[in-house]
């Protein structure tokens, strides 16, 4: 019996959408999320970790972030565990960029022609051929199977690594799935799409494991690595380990029980966890008065729950943005503000960045239009008291 992990797509170095509250935290989460994933080899006692591309976010990867993954795979050599490195379309591989050498537990596949690695594991007999390659170019428009050899007669188990689209045609070495199975590998490991998703579970297993951590609200959907079980001549099973240290969670809450703004505000706070960050939705709002919908729509309460929590956006979705804010001020006041002075000084100063042939375009009657469509905007979206403004 040997055991793997499978893992793809880490992009070690892209940040995160997320509020400016989370990102001191944020800086060194990827860095959690690989050395987690080398405990889990080192626990798990697997045979060997294949890469499957992608494992950096691009193709010039930062000196820190060289030697911190370096340092991790270090740690598998103390305990005999090969890594399989491919590179994909975003970590393009270019031997020129990188400052430390491999340790030798490292294999790399270091060019775009097919290439096959052979282990021996002397505990069990058995053998495992691991064919694979790397992008060395952000693009590679055509497949890459025909290039894989014939399934290994001579290993107990062959595995094939391609970080690739499943498609007639693209950009990212499209591959049929057909042309695939055809091969007879025992696995397929996959990398590319960023969601889990298992395109084979017969003789030949082929996966994507998806990213393990989520960079974006769109990465909701994250299984983490796959752990897989060769045994008797086949794939015994498959699973996958969660490893991702912030989930992105687009929650919809329930309003209509809150009938003032201390409900509501317990009724939001109570479902929100830690190491998440929210899209928040606000339904069933009719029981909360303009206040409610002023400290939404201000994003007085989005501040207030970032103090706590990570919330990306709050939306009321249950009404139209109906009910203008008081500002309790007086219309000449905001006339003030947008004095036709001030009007004058702006066109100056853009006149003074523009070539001359431009300058009758900004004349005194587009002062007055820019400070008008200034006190519309204003009048829009404000209940102001006081003079009306006649015009
Ligand atoms: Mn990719």
């Amino acid at each position: 019996m040997l055991t793997f992990i499978h893992v793809s797509d880490l992009h070690i170095d892209r940040s995160f959408q997320a509020p400016d509250e989370a990102f001191e935290t944020l800086r060194d989460i990827n860095g959690f999320v690989l050395e987690n994933i080398i405990d889990n080899a080192i626990e798990k006692q697997v045979n060997f970790v294949i890469f499957a591309g992608d494992t950096f976010h691009q193709a010039r990867t930062s000196i820190q972030t060289q030697a911190h993954f370096i340092d991790q795979v270090k740690r598998l050599e103390e305990y005999g565990i090969p890594v399989i490195l491919s590179f994909g379309n975003h970590d393009y591989y270019d031997k020129n960029r990188y400052w430390f050498e491999f340790p030798s537990n490292v294999y790399l596949f270091e060019s775009e022609s097919v290439d096959t690695i052979r282990l021996d594991f002397e505990h069990s007999g058995e053998k495992v051929a691991i064919s694979g390659f790397s992008y060395t170019h952000p693009i590679i428009t055509e497949s890459k199977l025909p290039d894989f050899p014939e399934r290994d007669l001579a290993s107990t188990y062959h595995i094939g690594v391609y970080h690739g689209e499943n498609a007639p045609k693209g950009r990212f070495a499209p591959f049929s799935l057909s042309d695939m199975k055809e091969k007879g590998y025992d696995y397929w490991a996959l990398g590319h799409i960023h969601v889990p998703m298992t395109l084979s579970d017969e003789m030949s297993y082929i996966a994507y494991p998806g990213t393990p951590q989520g960079h974006n609200k769109k990465e909701n959907q994250v299984a983490g690595i796959l752990h897989v079980t060769l045994e008797d001549n086949r794939v015994k099973k498959v699973y996958p380990i969660p490893v991702a240290q912030v989930l992105y969670h687009h929650l919809t809450i329930d309003l209509r029980e809150s009938e003032n703004l201390v409900q509501a505000q317990k009724a939001i706070t109570d479902v929100l966890a830690a190491q998440t960050i929210y899209t928040l939705s606000l339904d069933q709002t009719h029981n909360l008065d303009d206040e409610f919908v002023y400290s939404v729509q201000s994003g007085e309460l989005l501040d207030f729950l970032n103090e706590k929590f990570w919330v990306d956006s709050v939306q009321i979705i249950d009404r139209e943005k109906e009910s203008k804010f008081n500002l309790f001020i007086d219309e000449e006041l905001v006339l003030n503000l947008v004095k036709e002075e001030d009007m004058k000084a702006v066109r100056n100063e853009m006149r003074a960045n523009m070539p001359s042939e431009l300058f009758e375009l900004f004349d005194e009657d587009f002062s007055a239009e820019l400070q008008e469509s200034i006190y519309k905007e204003i009048k829009q979206e404000y209940e102001l008291t006081g003079v009306q403004y006649e015009n």
